[in-house]
């Protein structure tokens, strides 16, 4: 292990933990990353040092407040290279941030007889608030099908861009394949055709860098909780234009201009889709959580994160009975298989008592299982703070994992 990445582990009080006397390998990131130290401290001296509700008080405390909440806005505004810090939406994840815009946007945009096009890839968040508003608006929800290597059928994709078509949802990394999914492409195809895109960024935002203008993205979300953040907390980003145009998701303080019982007008972009007491802590320490990558260099994490997913592919598929889920030629640092015809959850659960999480199931893609046929998988998705001779113990412990089901 290099001394960059030790450094960088240093930042991490968990992974030195034993798990049944074992050390802790944590390649369950897909699913949530550790916390730095600095993140974790941040939420502490948050609520040590300027806790005060935002946006309300005259008061020092809560002026400061404010001005930390809306400078980590900035943060993410950069972090995305977005135009304006009033298209950044603090919501509680991309899970909210995607029914926000299912449930607004539907209102604005949808009608009886509409389609949405999402893929089969799709984690649940970015299919059950879709098939919502297609049940609530009488509309039909459309599937990009992929190749057995886990790649979207861009033809197929082409085809289905018709005048029906609203909305299309597609994510950027599968959370199951790791298939880095070409949404420019698809997003100047759609716009070809005059359909908005939203982007699913829960599996890019942390692996590598993301600018929102270069894909031309309408709608862009993702989680902080997997960009080494707090959780609760996560970003919608979109278009001024469409933003504009779609009605509030919830009502309450915050997202007002004048409430009388008459009539009630909105606040402007982005407070109006920022209903009630924001997450403003969990905001400030996101921005710290992208300082610390920034630091690092997203590109570097990129480039360190292929070279830790290259090894494995190498080492596990010298395993027998060894069957990758997931090929596509582009792909992020998540690796999905199966051992022979162990079960997932048996190979997770042996793992698991030799000190290594990792996720298995369905990872929240049962419709892509569906595709796959298959029940479930074994996943190991890296983070920046992963190393080769992590992976060298993951091989063997499998290696133990096949010797006791033989
Ligand atoms: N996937 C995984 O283990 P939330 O829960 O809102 O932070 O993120 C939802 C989500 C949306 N899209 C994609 C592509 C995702 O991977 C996830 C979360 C985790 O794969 C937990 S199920």
């Amino acid at each position: 292990m290099d001394n960059f990445i030790k450094d960088i582990r240093s930042e991490f009080p968990i992974l030195s933990h034993k798990i049944y006397g074992k050390d802790l390998i944590y390649l369950d990131n897909g699913a949530t990353t550790q916390k730095p130290r600095r993140v974790v401290e941040k939420i502490v001296s948050g609520y040590y040092n300027t806790n005060a509700n935002i946006h309300r008080g005259v008061h020092y405390l809560s002026q400061r407040a404010t001005d930390a909440h809306e400078a980590a806005r900035e943060r993410v505004r950069k972090f995305l290279n977005a135009e304006s810090a009033s298209e950044i939406v603090f919501t509680r994840g991309s899970t909210e941030s995607i029914n926000l815009v299912a449930f607004s946007f539907g209102e604005a945009f949808c009608k009886e007889g509409d389609e949405i096009v999402v893929s089969v890839m799709e984690h649940h968040s970015n299919i059950v608030p879709w098939q919502m508003l297609c049940e609530r608006k009488k509309m039909s929800l459309k599937v990009i099908p992929m190749n057995d290597q886990g790649e979207l059928l861009l033809e197929d994709y082409k085809a289905m861009l018709g005048p029906k078509v609203k909305l299309i949802a597609v994510t950027h990394v599968s959370n199951v394949l790791g298939t880095i999914n070409p949404v420019k492409k698809m997003i100047e195809l759609a716009h070809a055709a005059g359909i908005p895109v939203l982007v699913d960024g829960a599996q890019s935002a942390p692996h590598f860098r993301v600018d929102v203008r270069d894909l031309d993205a309408d709608f862009y979300v993702f989680s902080g909780h997997k960009i080494y953040g707090p959780t609760g907390i996560g970003i919608l980003y979109g278009k001024t234009s469409y933003l504009n145009q779609l009605p509030p998701y919830q009502g309450g303080g915050e997202m007002i201009d004048q409430v009388h019982f008459e009539k009630t007008t909105y606040n402007v972009l982005p407070y109006k889709f920022e209903a009630g007491t924001p997450d403003f802590i969990g905001s400030t320490a996101l921005a710290e959580a992208l300082d610390f990558v920034d630091e690092i260099g997203m590109e570097r994490i990129a480039i360190y994160e292929k070279e830790l997913l290259n090894y494995a592919i190498d080492r596990l598929s010298r395993i027998e009975g060894m069957r990758f889920i997931g090929t596509a030629s582009d792909k992020s640092a998540v690796l999905s298989f199966l051992l022979g015809d162990i079960h997932p959850f048996d190979v997770g659960t042996l793992l698991d008592h030799l000190g290594i999480a990792v996720r298995t199931g369905h990872h929240c893609a049962q419709p892509l299982m569906d595709r796959l046929q298959i029940v479930g998988t074994v996943r190991a998705s890296f983070a920046l703070y992963n190393t080769i001779e992590e992976v060298d113990v993951l091989v063997k412990a499998l290696e133990r994992v096949k010797s006791m089901f033989q």
